[in-house]
């Protein structure tokens, strides 16, 4: 059987360590503020910024939770970010996505001042990790690799396959686990016989949102499996894109979910903002 990554517990002492570094800049007069930017009424999306929220509460980040109407049009919402862009008291700023279809998502993102892009989504943050000269990680690959180091398994050398292509979470995620050395694959639903890559890796990635879609098969015994995917069943239950039950028979370690990678994204999101502001401040 397994050992369960508790992210959980990870995430916690992460956001312990936050909050000691943003007391002592409080004790020098400096406030640590995230901005999070909700347009419409996405119930999953309600979920997430709310426990961003109760995360800043935790660490003592002051947070301005920005509420839109789903209608609101592309140059509002630009015109708000500007704002929120000179507003110096305000250290991140976190667009949170998806945003409703009409709104020109990569336009929003690049109105957002990449010394205040707490996701590092911009294309001056994206372009800075490729070439290793980074300020942010994007918080759920950053928190997977912490996830990974928390099992004492060295990603230097290892096979590492991630399962997914996005922005948000594949292409950032094989990039990190490049850069720690690890040995690369990036799959995705056009991958021919993903089964023959997914069953060599020693470290796999499913970032794919489709509910269950890594079964135990596809793992090699032992491996460490990171399920990214939070799919919401028709029971109301939440389910990863790893087959739980039959996934943890086969694999070494493996997150669950809720409670894997999850609350580490949001635990990276404080170190982010506690890193924004200190750049901001000069420290
Ligand atoms: N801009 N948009 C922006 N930045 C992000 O980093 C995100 N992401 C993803 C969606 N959109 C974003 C998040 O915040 C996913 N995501 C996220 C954040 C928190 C949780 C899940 C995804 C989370 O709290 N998960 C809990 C369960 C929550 C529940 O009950 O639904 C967990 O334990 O996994």
């Amino acid at each position: 059987m397994a050992n369960i990554i508790n992210g959980k517990l990870i995430a916690n002492q992460v956001k312990n360590n936050v909050k000691l570094e943003v007391d002592k800049l409080k004790e020098s007069g400096i406030e640590v503020c995230l901005a999070v930017v909700l347009v419409g009424n996405d119930p999953a999306s309600k979920v997430y910024v709310r426990n961003k929220k109760l995360a800043c509460d935790k660490v003592g980040i002051i947070s301005k939770e920005i509420l839109f109407d789903e209608n609101i049009s592309q140059n509002e919402l630009v015109s708000a970010i500007k704002d929120l862009n000179n507003d110096n008291k305000i250290n991140g700023i976190l667009v949170q996505l998806p945003l409703p279809r009409h709104l020109d998502e990569k336009e929003i993102i690049r109105s957002i001042d990449p010394v205040k892009d707490v996701d590092a989504f911009h294309p001056v943050n994206v372009g800075k990790i490729m070439i290793g000269e980074y300020d942010f990680l994007p918080c759920t690959p950053a928190g997977i690799v912490d996830l990974i180091d928390s099992t004492g398994v060295d990603i230097c050398g290892k096979n590492c396959v991630v399962v997914g292509r996005s922005n948000i979470v594949g292409k950032p995620m094989a990039m990190l686990l490049t850069n720690r050395s690890g040995t690369v694959t990036v799959c995705h639903s056009k991958t021919n016989k993903l089964i023959e890559f997914t069953k060599k890796a020693d470290i796999l990635v499913a970032a794919v949102g489709v509910a269950n879609f890594i079964n135990a098969d596809m793992i090699k015994p032992g491996a460490v499996v990171i399920d990214v995917g939070i799919n919401r069943m028709q029971d109301g239950k939440l389910c990863g894109d790893v087959d739980f039950a039959s996934a943890e028979k086969v694999a070494g370690y493996i997150t669950p979910v809720p409670g894997g990678v999850g609350p580490m994204t949001i635990a990276k999101l404080m170190e982010n903002t506690l890193r924004a502001a200190k750049k901001q401040n000069s420290i």
